[in-house]
């Protein structure tokens, strides 16, 4: 039998209380297991709710607090790892991990990843389709990485490598545990490293298409993503260096039609964005400027008044990204802004070449954009 998590931190009791009914309701799952990240109102409304929805669907229903196990920021890192402990004390055979904030949940996810792993895969990820201009931090920092440090690995070709949405068996689940460096990741790279360190272990991975797509609470602005872009580009390069071996082919399942709302959807506020790239600047921001090519140091200084992007074009994120990967300090504040604004100008530089062009356009440039990524890596040696 299966056991589903969902980590939480603040989020609307009623989608979280909806989606434990919905994950209690499966057959194949006997607990469910809320990980919240202190005693505030969403946990507190859970643990009204749980005795109800066990009463009707026959599965546990149990709240736990993420125990401090990492060494970086407390986060859903910290939470993750709580859960596969309990998983790994327990007697199910499988955990499922879904975040709390999806309205589009339901018990097909769970459906289509217990049947992938009735064929023998030890982990299933789900993959959705996402609008456009969403996936930035998944695109441009992690599947880029992937694709300039290990450039013939499996990790260039997985979907979402940063999905919250997972099925581990106890084999994968133990892998996980018994890895060092997944313990100290307690913040927002823990999906990075979850990813990498099951990908090295080699164990047998799907991927399965959702096609209604993940719809979650979603970001006013670019700004409200800047602690988890430092955290996952700082999870990246904490892995440069370690050996991966070459790809050993992993199944994806077709993707199918996008629903016409996910196709049309922007992800964030343009004009709100564009503002981003003229605020916050400091000299020492302006001294590290001195370690990138002429032009995107000429360029972003211009931004101080006037917001250019023109050029941040795919070559010239390749040559900044390894210069970031050389120099960046995770614990420098001139450096987590300075990352912030060479992102942003390459995600307005992206959504007003290619974003604008279309869905299928856009979907298909950025698949391009990561496989020339790891042929110029794997030529450059
Ligand atoms: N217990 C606990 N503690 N839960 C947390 C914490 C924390 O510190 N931080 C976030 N969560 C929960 C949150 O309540 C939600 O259920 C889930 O973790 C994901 O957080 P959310 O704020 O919805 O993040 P977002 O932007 O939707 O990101 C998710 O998708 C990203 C992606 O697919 O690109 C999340 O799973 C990211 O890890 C992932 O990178
Ligand atoms: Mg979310």
């Amino acid at each position: 039998m299966s056991l589903v998590i969902f980590p939480f931190k603040q989020e609307r009791p009623d989608v979280l209380i909806a989606n434990v009914r919905k994950a209690s309701r499966h057959a194949r799952v006997s607990e469910v297991l809320g990980i919240g990240y202190e005693n505030e109102e969403t946990y507190r409304a859970l643990e009204t709710a749980a005795p109800a929805i066990a009463g009707e669907t026959g599965a546990e229903i149990n709240l736990a607090l993420q125990r401090r196990i990492g060494s970086l920021r407390p986060g859903k890192g910290d939470a993750m790892n709580t859960g596969l402990d309990y998983f790994l004390a327990s007697s199910h055979d499988r955990l499922h991990f879904y975040d709390a904030d999806i309205v589009s949940f339901g018990e097909g996810w769970i459906d289509k990843a217990e049947t992938a792993a009735d064929r023998g895969y030890d982990v299933v990820r789900h993959y959705f389709p996402r609008a456009r201009t969403d996936a930035m931090i998944t695109w441009m920092i992690t599947r880029t990485g992937f694709s300039l440090l290990w450039p013939d690995s499996e990790l260039v070709h997985i979907e979402q490598p940063l999905g919250g949405e997972l099925l581990l068996t106890r084999a994968a689940a133990k892998v996980l545990v018994d890895e060092p460096r997944v313990r100290a990741q307690s913040d927002w790279g823990i999906d990075t490293v979850y990813t990498f360190v099951l990908t090295r272990a080699g164990l047998p991975l799907a991927e399965v298409y959702i096609p209604e797509g993940k719809i979650h609470k979603l970001y006013g602005a670019l700004s409200d993503l800047r602690t988890m872009l430092r955290e996952c580009f700082a999870a990246v390069q904490s892995l440069r260096g370690l050996d991966i071996g070459s790809g050993y082919g992993h199944e994806i399942e077709r993707p199918g039609p996008v629903p016409a709302a996910v196709a049309s959807q922007n992800g964030y506020n343009l004009e709100t964005t564009l503002r981003l790239l003229t605020e916050n600047w400091t000299q020492g921001q302006e001294e590290l400027l001195e370690l990138f090519p002429g032009h995107v140091r000429d360029g972003l200084l211009e931004a101080r008044t006037y917001p250019r992007f023109g050029y941040m074009d795919d070559e010239t994120w390749y040559e900044s990204y390894r210069i970031l990967l050389d120099h960046f300090d995770p614990a420098g504040e001139d450096w987590a802004e300075l990352l912030f604004k060479l992102w942003v100008a390459r995600v307005l530089h992206y959504t007003a070449n290619v974003a604008l062009r279309g869905f299928d356009f856009s979907s298909r440039y950025l698949h391009d954009m990561v496989v020339a990524y790891a042929k110029r890596s794997a030529r450059a040696g």
